[in-house]
């Protein structure tokens, strides 16, 4: 109860399941296996992150067919209403964007069709006795309808923060998900098409307990629509311990290179590593509350890294630094988990193809967030699940309870 609740089991979750020394695994399926069974672009070798929201939500891999289809659903829902437009044009470029996003989306609740629903009354005795399959309709049409937008309200952030502002040019309806995405970015080779399929699938879900998702699965217990609730797991989602460390590994590998030059010794590292510990602060991108092994998702953006830039310095760097923290960790004697995490690689990648600016990676990590936590969502008012509402105790009331 003091420590974060590790290890309690309070929460049921059926997209996903994490396993301690596995790691993931979607619908029973784990990251090679998904890489293996879900449907490709054609040309690509990666899975197109619209098969895994289909897994995700239906339990069943889709054929190629269905995922096809679910791209151009997708292209169809992206429009933006223009008070968003409006709004994310007018940020100021010293707001995060992570800040810009989340703000976006619940601004995007004038949409939902949830909450006019709602509005136009369902009777209160029926919020929870009867299984209303209308509820479940109105989140699954909402959370369609967002996951669509989410590139585009991204994309924007993107090219207001850091290229002309002149706009993401129209969605093309014969391309996928993912591939919308990186054209409205600006940016066009099919390498980094290829690496934003991989991300997208990938970053989706962590099972429920995790802060993102146990937020979004939290406020949506309140009946607050799909985007309130997604806009508030995002806000968790920008917190350094969680997805802002995809941020803060890259901030601090480029300090490391300031510091020791693009290229050092292990000696070198190892006293960098120490002087961090040292100083109170974490090493980003390592440690986990549940894993306590290598991440898969850290594996299979390595094994993406070594297939497409196995000579890329900072590449080289994030294996020096694979090689070298894991022993600190261990030496410290209270890291329960001395092994990388996700976010300890995916930085290098964007930056291998261009897209430096760090500040703007959780933003990513959230649009692909949206896959895993939305699924869980439709499936939590098709149960109709209760407002979740733990019982607290207080320190006094503890120590009564055990005799104190
Ligand atoms: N560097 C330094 N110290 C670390 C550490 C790391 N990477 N990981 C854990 N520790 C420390 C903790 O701060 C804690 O110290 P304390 O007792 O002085 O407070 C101690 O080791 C025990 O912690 P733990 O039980 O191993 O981890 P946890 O479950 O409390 O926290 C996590 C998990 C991820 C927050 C932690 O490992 C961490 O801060 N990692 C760095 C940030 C990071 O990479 N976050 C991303 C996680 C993945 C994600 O959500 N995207």
């Amino acid at each position: 109860m003091y420590g974060g609740m590790r290890g309690i089991k309070g929460l049921v979750t059926e997209t996903s399941v994490l396993d301690p020394e596995e790691g993931i695994r979607f619908r029973g399926y784990s990251i090679p296996d998904c890489q293996k069974l879900l449907p490709k672009a054609k040309g690509g070798e990666e899975p197109l992150p619209e098969g895994l929201f289909w897994l995700l939500v239906t339990g069943d891999l889709p054929t190629e067919a269905q995922v096809r289809a679910l791209s151009k659903e997708w292209c169809k829902r992206a429009g933006l209403p223009s008070h968003v437009v409006t709004m994310l044009n007018n940020f100021p470029s010293n707001l995060h964007p992570m800040s810009q996003f989340s703000a976006a989306i619940t601004a995007l609740n004038s949409e939902s069709k949830f909450a006019k629903a709602y509005a136009d009354g369902v009777h209160k005795t029926k919020y929870w006795e009867v299984r209303d399959e209308t509820i479940a309709e109105y989140v699954y049409e909402d959370s369609m309808d967002l996951i669509a937008k989410l590139p585009v309200v991204a994309a924007t952030i993107y090219r207001n923060m850091y290229r002309d502002g002149k706009g993401i040019g129209a969605i093309d309806n014969s391309k996928d998900w993912s591939a919308n995405f990186t054209s409205m970015l600006g940016y066009e080779g099919h390498e980094f098409t290829e690496l934003m399929r991989l991300y997208l699938t990938i970053h989706s879900d962590h099972e429920g307990g995790n802060v993102s998702a146990h937020t979004v699965h939290l406020v949506g217990s309140a009946l607050s629509d799909p985007y309130l609730s997604f806009a508030a797991g995002m806000n968790g989602l920008a917190g350094p311990l969680h997805g802002l460390a995809n941020q803060e590994v890259l901030v601090f590998l480029r300090k490391l290179q300031k510091e020791l030059g693009e290229e050092t010794t292990d000696e070198k590292l190892k006293e960098f590593i120490w002087k961090t510990l040292k100083s109170g602060q974490v090493v980003p991108g390592y440690g986990h509350a549940v894993l306590r092994k290598t991440d898969p998702r850290y594996v299979c953006q390595r094994e993406f890294a070594l297939k497409h830039l196995p000579n890329d310095k900072l590449f080289k760097l994030v294996s020096q630094v694979f090689k070298v923290v894991p022993p600190i960790l261990l030496e410290t004697g209270k890291v329960k988990n001395p092994w990388p995490n996700v976010d300890a690689h995916s930085g290098v990648l964007l930056q291998y193809y261009g897209m430096k600016e760090m500040n703007y990676y959780t933003v990513l990590f959230g649009v692909s967030r949206a896959l895993g936590t939305l699924a869980s969502l439709i499936w939590d008012r098709a149960l109709g699940l209760p407002i979740e509402r733990p019982k607290s105790m207080s320190t006094d009331g503890l120590m009564k309870l055990v005799g104190k």
